[in-house]
């Protein structure tokens, strides 16, 4: 083998570093990327490999030396390439998460809770037929929860193990979260005069056990309609109106006398579903005894209200077998509505 002189050997190596050096800086992809690998690193005909040939043409003593130098170029031009490896792969990277020409991914979207849909559904139903949505407080005093509704002081609804009532200062008056929404009822007729046509929904809290049309925590909607020559009639029709508003055309709403302290009559309202009776709320026209506690004269107005269950009413709606499913969060069941 013919003899290499080591600073040819070296300066051989310098020009093959520089070149490869600046060859993968300008490298603008992938693909030159590769070509300069080849080209300098290459295992059969790359500049690199050439170089190394010359080794052996070395004198002995600058053996150790052109070794050296040689790993020492190999070293840099391997770190060169890594670099531009990873520039052209995150430039990739970037190029494809810029690409507005890709087509589209579905985005899912979120949207209201079939409770909060039937809430607005309601209200929307009830608006045409000219009741205007009003709202009342989740925390009560017993005059609106009770007295006003003329539960008497001895009257088991007002049982505290019936009821959720809260901790208040000793002395003060009891307070608790409504366990109805006709405590809107009193609370509207106080402020306002007749003619009313009202309707409230919102969350009543009874600690009732759990099961397939119980919550602790539901929500009603009350409905209260006052002026001269109301009657039983028309509570009826508001109430079949809505119904088939709100259900469809064909369900069937049943009237069952019933008992509540603040109207007279009073009817229990059931609806059918499935070949069964199910019970939505109570209804009734509003006591005398209950218009003359707000000032307002039992002989010159009269007037109904009524209470239903939305959780049920939505079951309903929606043929949900359990009420416990709008509240157990499951994204599977949610997403249905
Ligand atoms: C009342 O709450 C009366 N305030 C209704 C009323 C209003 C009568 C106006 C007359 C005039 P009741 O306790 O029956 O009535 O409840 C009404 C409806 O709320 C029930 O028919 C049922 O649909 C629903 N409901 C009652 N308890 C629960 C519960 N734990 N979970 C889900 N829904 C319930």
């Amino acid at each position: 083998m013919a003899t290499v002189a080591l600073d040819s050997f070296v300066a051989e190596l310098d020009r093959l570093q520089a070149d490869a050096v600046a060859a993968l800086a300008v490298a603008a992809d992938a693909d030159a990327v590769e070509r300069a690998r080849v080209e300098f690193l290459g295992a059969k005909s790359g500049r690199l490999k050439a170089i190394q040939k010359l080794l052996g043409g070395l004198a002995g003593p600058d053996k150790p030396a052109g070794g050296r130098h040689f790993n020492e170029a190999k070293q840099a031009v391997a770190a060169a390439l890594e670099a531009a490896q990873g520039r052209v792969a995150g430039a990739a990277a970037t190029a494809e998460a810029l690409d507005v020409t890709l087509p589209g991914e579905p985005v899912r979207l979120g949207h209201l809770h079939p409770i909060t849909q039937t809430i607005r559904r309601v209200q929307e139903i009830m608006g045409r037929l000219g009741f205007e949505s009003v709202d009342g407080p989740e925390v009560e005093d017993q005059w609106h929860n009770f007295d006003a509704l003329a539960i008497g002081a001895e009257h088991p609804a007002r049982d505290p193990l019936d009821n959720f009532y809260l901790a208040v200062a000793q002395g003060a008056d009891p307070l608790l979260l409504r366990s109805q929404t006709s405590t809107v009822q009193i609370r509207v007729m106080e402020r306002r005069k007749p003619p009313l046509r009202i309707v409230s929904l919102g969350r009543v809290y009874r600690p009732d056990t759990a099961d397939a049309t119980h919550y602790p925590m539901f929500h009603q909607v009350e409905g209260l309609f006052v002026e001269p020559g109301t009657t039983m009639a028309h509570l009826k029709s508001v109430l079949r109106l809505f119904a088939s508003s709100f259900l469809g055309g064909d369900v069937h709403v049943r009237f069952r006398p019933s008992f509540f302290p603040f109207t007279e009559p009073s009817v229990e309202v059931d609806m059918e579903w499935g070949g069964r009776w199910i019970e939505m709320g109570g209804a009734g026209m509003v006591d005398p005894a209950v218009l003359a506690a707000v000032g307002y004269d039992p002989d010159e107005v009269s007037g109904f209200a009524f209470g239903l269950g939305v959780e049920r009413i939505a079951a309903r709606r929606y043929g949900v077998a359990d009420i416990r499913d709008f509240y157990r969060n499951d994204v599977r069941f949610l997403e249905q509505f």
